[in-house]
């Protein structure tokens, strides 16, 4: 295997290439409301930023994206949907997020691994063990060096969601389930914080949009100062 691209922020600024951030957290939390505002900000100071989300990314992973959403999977079970959520993320790391860590870029991913670990994990009975193993051998050495977890109560964020909307499509697969499963996600998202504090930051979604984007840059900045500064060199 090759030597890892990003695991902690020493090796990310020490001898790999890229940056890695992860946004968790449940429907409506505000993930890709902030990651434009971020992407801007850090664009703003010369980085070279990739955003992107899961599943999707690359035309399988979409493909794979309307099967998982429409619910035509839901019946094989969620072992199997953590596979097709697996497959998708196979074919996005390879053609999108290797590519641009290698090249030096950040790349800001909508959900990642912890969203298998909750939505196909925690908040179900599936078999952990087999999880873990699917998803290590999809992630190998791509590990987020940040991941933001945007939280707020699962009511709150599943009324965004519907108003977003505002009619022109249908509940997803997910946003169909109950109040309960939702927050047993959130639940889930703050156990998985909770446990790897050097890689997650809790942030208070419920915060009006302005606050959120504040702390969601303070906590970049305080976490990967490295990132901003390697961003600044590359246009100096
Ligand atoms: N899934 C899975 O099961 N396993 C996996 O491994 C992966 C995913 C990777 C993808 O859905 C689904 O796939 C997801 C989990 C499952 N479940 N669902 N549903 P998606 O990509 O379509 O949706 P999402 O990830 O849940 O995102 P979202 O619903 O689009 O929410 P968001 O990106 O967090 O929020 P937003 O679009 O930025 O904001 C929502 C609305 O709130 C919008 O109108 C904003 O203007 C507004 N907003 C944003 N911030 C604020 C604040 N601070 N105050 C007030 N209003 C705000």
């Amino acid at each position: 295997m090759d030597s890892p691209i990003v695991i902690n922020e020493e090796q990310g600024s020490a001898e790999s290439r890229g940056w890695f951030v992860t946004f968790e957290g449940g429907e409506g939390a505000g993930k890709t409301t902030q990651i434009a505002r971020l992407a801007r900000t850090l664009r703003s100071r010369g980085c070279d930023v990739v955003s992107t989300r899961e599943p999707g990314g690359t035309p399988g992973a979409d493909a794979i994206r309307s099967l998982v959403l429409s619910g035509a999977a839901e019946d094989l079970g969620t072992e199997t949907e953590a596979i097709l959520f697996a497959a998708a993320r196979l074919d996005h790391i390879a053609l999108v997020i290797r590519p641009a860590l290698e090249r030096g870029a950040i790349v800001l991913c909508d959900r990642f691994h912890d969203s298998t670990r909750v939505y196909q994990g925690l908040a179900t009975g599936s078999d952990q063990e087999f999880l873990k193993i699917v998803e290590d051998a999809v992630l190998e050495d791509i590990r987020p060096s940040l991941t933001l977890m945007l939280d707020l109560p699962a009511e709150i964020g599943l009324a965004r969601a519907s108003a977003r909307r505002q009619n022109a499509a249908l509940p997803d697969r997910f946003e169909k389930e109950t109040l309960a499963l939702h927050e047993a996600r959130r639940q889930g998202f703050l156990t998985i914080a909770r446990s790897e504090p050097d890689r997650c930051v809790v942030i208070d979604a419920l915060q009006e949009e302005d606050a959120v984007a504040r702390s969601v840059l303070d906590a970049f900045d305080l976490r990967l100062p490295g990132c901003a500064r390697k961003g600044a060199d590359a246009t100096s």
